[in-house]
């Protein structure tokens, strides 16, 4: 590839990366999808550090550190995943209060994001009893949300 083509091509990339991402569902399941997907994957981030947290791991410190920070990244994208009219289009356990609550839905995104700030902080840090109470703040973070806003069983 010529120079030039290769530089027009990786411009392109960059462009669709920075799009906001719900220009990106071209129908509700592709939302649901990603944002279910996007959740799973900080999850089992997330889980690897609770481990260590929870002594059911041995504890290590760059793992923590590297787990933590796909933990930040990742619980930036879900959000977009909420767009208008994926309430429906393939199973999942999203309350309707998601949309009509939505500043309160917000609330509880930015919480759980400036919990998992400090828990990366404290997981660079590599401080165990740090980690351990950035944890425990996280998983509550979590735990408020999915009261409110996550359903037990999926819907149809
Ligand atoms: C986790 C995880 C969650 C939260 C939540 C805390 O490890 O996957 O969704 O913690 O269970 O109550």
């Amino acid at each position: 590839m010529h120079k030039k083509t290769l530089v027009a091509a990786l411009a392109t990339l960059g462009t669709l990366a920075s799009l906001p991402a719900a220009a990106q569902f071209q129908k509700p399941e592709d939302a649901i999808k990603y944002r279910q997907a996007a959740f799973t994957v900080r999850a089992n981030h997330f889980g690897r550090v609770a481990a260590m947290a929870q002594g059911k791991a041995p504890f290590d410190a760059k793992a923590a550190a590297d787990n933590a920070q796909i933990v930040a990244t990742m619980s930036r994208l879900p959000f977009a995943g909420f767009t208008e009219g994926s309430d429906k289009g393939m199973p999942h356990r999203a309350k309707p209060e998601i949309w009509k609550e939505s500043a309160k839905f917000k609330a509880a995104a930015d919480k759980m994001q400036a919990e998992v700030a400090k828990f990366e902080a404290a997981a660079k840090g590599g401080n165990l009893d740090a980690i351990k109470a950035a944890v425990g703040a996280v998983g509550n973070s979590c735990k408020a949300c999915h009261d409110d806003f996550r359903a037990e069983k999926y819907s149809n």
